[in-house]
């Protein structure tokens, strides 16, 4: 396979609502981005992934999007945008954009239209069906609760929508609609933008007739994935959008593609299909879901997430790429989650980034990951902003009977508002966020844990970070190596190697915060000298048999 620039590149996802507020209204900006273009062209990343931008009411923070050519007010303006995406490029940065095209806002000019009459010509911009009887069209819930359908009183039809009713689903059935999805995307491209993060892209495909699947227990909801999740289209209009717009530029492309299953990713992912380059898979992010709910306190368990992350790493080593990732704007904090935030902070957090950028794929950063940022535990419900997780809240206390201190502790442990918290730049109030009042908490941590400290001391997270991203740019076994999972059954320990050529790079990651023993399995044989390439208690020389401290991660070059 010929080898591609986003292959090699390491991705810093910002979430600009929370990154920096450079005019103190409490909320970041664009303008804060460009200023911190230096922090990130010193930590080594290559590209930034903006989450959206664009004009927006914000019932979903900019995933609910009234104007595709426009800034969102609080963000700025088209002329920072400019700034930011030169002043990037002249540092060498490129710069990926959210595209969220599977619905837009109902404040967006289509959708109002399409709400005057059932005549209008944008009438079909949109998905909209007849009740049965009283009922919506279907059974289908909304992933933001409710159902997935709203009532239009003016023309007495519903229409749908997958997330909130302020983000009613496009007709991607419509000509039309692509043809106006994709002058959007070429207008972007030719500013200069280097690709596309795309929004629940596999769900641009509905089943036709829109059935009903199994009855899920305890609702009055049927199962939606089956006729949502890479529909009957969704291969054939992501190669008629690869050949009228993303062929034509040297750029990179990832779709945010929930449910997906290994076959349909390699099929999305296939340097040959002409689809997309990779693709977010959600499995490990679903791991402590209980049934159909992410609500859960329930705590992960190893031997699961290295069965998930293997069966993504052998099924896409051939075909297709893979993008790792532990954090984003809609996920608990990794260290939180998989490691230990108290006793063994710093140390966990060093042992989950070896793990993820030693794997095959393309390794993203999401803001604040690189300096061990926490989740956060608010004491009120009402202190949370997510759309979220306060409808979840409502339903789960009202009425499937939990009470405050089980719902507060699924928050605590899964809420998307882990992740939003503003970055926690310094020790200044508000973390040197913002001057004003921020819109949402800054978590208390922040005199513990901030930019400033970590970029002084040369054993901080952050600069663990910086050597992860420096190792992949002198070694092509941690781009190109093929996986292969070491002691799957071991408790303790994730094991694996990756193998190029005459190179062989052993990484061993202790998830438990205890010693662990650690013997090389019989059937593996290392050549050549071995050299520690990385670890985060200080170098270590190989043996076949080593006591591993707690949260310790070594990774072994044999050449
Ligand atoms: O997320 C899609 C998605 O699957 C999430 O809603 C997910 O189910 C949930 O966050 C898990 O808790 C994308 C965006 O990343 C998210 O921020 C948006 O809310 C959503 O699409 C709608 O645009």
């Amino acid at each position: 396979m010929k080898k591609k620039w986003w292959q090699e590149s390491v991705i810093y996802q910002i979430y600009p609502r929370s990154f920096m507020d450079s005019n103190g209204d409490g909320i970041g900006d664009l303008k804060g981005v460009t200023q911190k273009l230096d922090y990130l062209k010193d930590l080594g990343i290559d590209v930034i992934w903006l989450s959206p931008v664009y004009k927006s009411p914000n019932d979903d923070n900019g995933y609910d999007i009234s104007d595709y050519q426009e800034i969102m007010t609080e963000f700025g303006s088209m002329a920072d945008f400019d700034c930011l995406l030169e002043e990037a490029h002249k540092r060498g940065l490129k710069i990926i954009m959210d595209l969220v095209v599977n619905h837009t806002s109902d404040e967006h000019q289509w959708f109002k239209e399409s709400c005057k009459s059932k005549d209008n010509p944008y009438r079909d911009f949109y998905i909209w069906k007849e009740g049965n009887g009283d009922m919506p069209p279907n059974s289908w819930a909304s992933f933001f609760e409710g159902s997935a359908w709203a009532h239009h009183e003016e023309t007495d039809m519903y229409y749908l929508h997958l997330f909130s009713k302020k983000q009613p689903d496009l007709n991607w059935d419509n000509r039309v609609v692509r043809q106006k999805i994709y002058e959007m995307m070429q207008w972007w491209l030719d500013k200069g933008i280097d690709g596309f993060r795309m929004d629940v892209i596999n769900f641009i495909s509905k089943t036709p007739g829109f059935p009903n699947g199994k009855k899920i227990e305890g609702t009055p909801y049927t199962e939606k994935e089956p006729f949502i999740v890479c529909g009957p289209h969704f291969h054939e209009y992501l190669k008629e959008m690869n050949r009228e717009v993303l062929s034509k530029y040297d750029i990179m492309t990832v779709g945010e593609t929930p449910s997906i299953s290994v076959e349909e990713a390699q099929k999305t992912t296939d340097v040959n299909a002409n689809e997309l380059n990779m693709v977010f898979q959600f499995e490990h992010m679903d791991i402590e879901n209980e049934g159909n709910s992410k609500w859960s306190d329930r705590r992960f368990e190893l031997i699961e997430l290295k069965h998930i992350l293997s069966k993504w790493q052998y099924g896409l080593n051939d075909v297709g790429w893979n993008s790792l990732y532990w954090n984003n704007h809609d996920h608990p904090r990794v260290v939180s989650r998989f490691g230990d935030d108290k006793q063994y902070w710093k140390a966990s957090a060093q042992m989950l980034a070896t793990c993820l950028h030693m794997l095959k794929g393309t390794p993203y950063i999401y803001q604040g990951e690189e300096i061990g940022m926490t989740n956060v535990t608010l004491d009120h419900i009402d202190a949370y902003k997510d759309i979220e997780t306060l409808n979840a809240y409502k339903r789960y206390t009202e009425e499937l009977g939990f009470t405050n201190e089980k719902m507060m502790r699924c928050i605590y442990n899964r809420s998307r508002d882990n992740a939003r918290t503003p970055m926690q730049w310094n020790a200044q109030p508000n973390a040197g966020f913002s001057t004003g009042s921020p819109w949402f908490d800054v978590n208390k941590n922040y005199k513990e844990i901030n930019v400033e400290s970590q970029l002084e001391d040369k054993k901080s997270i952050f600069h663990y970070y910086k050597k992860l991203i420096q190792l992949r740019k002198s070694n092509e076994v941690i781009v190109y190596g093929d996986y292969k999972l070491l002691m799957p059954d071991d408790t303790n320990l994730f094991v694996y190697m990756r193998s190029l050529k005459n190179q062989k790079l052993l990484v061993i990651c202790n998830f438990k915060g205890e010693s662990v023993d650690f013997t090389v399995p019989e059937d593996e044989k290392f050549h050549g000298e071995p050299k520690c390439l990385i670890s985060n208690y200080g170098d270590v020389d190989f043996d076949v048999q080593l006591k591993l401290k707690p949260y310790e991660a070594l990774v072994f070059l044999f050449d």
